[in-house]
């Protein structure tokens, strides 16, 4: 009886340790799949992100929308950035206008000396004064594409981080009062009146003496007929950063959007980082040789039906694969 039942003892643990070792490498195995699985750039994801912002209405300096908005951005940051810094200022428009102002910073190792910015603004513009018709230039611009565009690729790009952490530090940059610059229908130029937030960023970083080896901006990266030229202030500040970020395009497959032709130079988020924190710095911005921006640009029409997930999908991947 007892040689009997030693053996069926043995049996049994060789058979229970045979079939661990199998549970144990199957759920490995599921864990790799899922891990590169989920990595991947969702333009659902980047999209619903967009819609989100664009619900709580246009994003104007010092209204609801804005707060509302303010605070969904930070909670999404902070699910899945290592470290928040939140800057509120208070910054002085054209008019002479207050603006409550928040700068919203997203970090992935911020211990890493080997940084890489990437920035949108998220706040909307105050009028539609690209429209014709005068009754409804004083509506504001709901900005799916201008503002929550750039931020919905920035989020989704951020989800993908939290999973697979990247080796190096990165900043999420969400600016905010880029599109408070003088209306079109005033006799004034001032070019100083656009990029408020990151001008004041630019002067008061989040982090002292905060460096980065290079810097993305994302503006009107959702239009379902984007086309990104290369923009002549990027070209001119951070040539080699345009060349990698257009080649990684190329390879993609993705050079019907990343067109290698210049464009003229823009007043844009990009500006004050290249001049006054001196970090090289592109703008990936949707512009057309024929029409300068989109027929919908500070119109009413800037709302989710511009918005397509394939150029999205493309901005995502493109810029994913830009800081890898
Ligand atoms: C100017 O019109 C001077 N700059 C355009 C920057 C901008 C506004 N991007 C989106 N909205
Ligand atoms: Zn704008």
């Amino acid at each position: 009886m007892k040689p009997f039942f030693l053996k069926t003892f043995l049996f049994f643990i060789i058979i229970s340790f045979a079939c661990c070792k199998k549970q144990a490498s199957a759920t490995s195995a599921n864990d790799n799949v899922k891990k590169q699985q989920t990595t991947i750039f969702s333009a659902d994801s980047a999209y619903k992100y967009i819609e989100t912002q664009v619900a709580f209405g246009a994003r104007v300096p010092n209204s609801t929308a804005h707060k509302q908005c303010g605070t969904f951005l930070i909670d999404k940051l902070s699910q899945f950035c290592d470290t928040i810094y939140i800057q509120n200022c208070q910054l002085k428009a054209f008019d002479g206008t207050i603006l409550h102002a928040q700068n919203i910073i997203g970090s992935f190792n911020p211990e890493n000396k080997k940084r890489i910015l990437l920035l949108a603004h998220w706040d909307s513009r105050p009028w539609c004064d690209a429209e014709s018709d005068k009754a409804k230039q004083q509506t504001p611009v709901l900005g799916a594409d201008d503002g929550a565009s750039g931020v919905g690729v920035l989020l989704e790009i951020a989800r993908c981080l939290s999973i697979q952490k990247p080796t190096f530090g990165i900043d999420i940059l969400l600016t905010d009062s880029e599109d408070y610059g003088v209306p079109s229908w005033s006799d004034e130029r001032d070019s100083q009146s656009w990029c408020l937030g990151s001008q004041y960023w630019a002067k008061n970083p989040h982090v002292k003496n905060y460096n980065a080896e290079f810097g993305i901006l994302l503006d009107m990266v959702g239009g379902a007929n984007a086309i990104f030229p290369i923009e002549e202030n990027s070209q001119y500040y951070a040539p080699h950063i345009v060349a990698k970020v257009w080649e990684e395009a190329q390879q993609l497959g993705y050079s019907d959007l990343f067109v290698s032709q210049p464009f003229g130079a823009i007043t844009d988020d990009h500006l004050p980082i290249n001049e006054i924190a001196r970090i090289p710095t592109i703008d990936i911005i949707h512009l057309n040789n024929q029409t300068g921006f989109p027929d919908y640009w500070h119109t009413t029409k800037d709302d989710m039906t511009n918005i397509s997930k394939n150029t999205l999908k493309k901005v995502g991947d493109v810029v994913l694969n830009s800081i890898q």
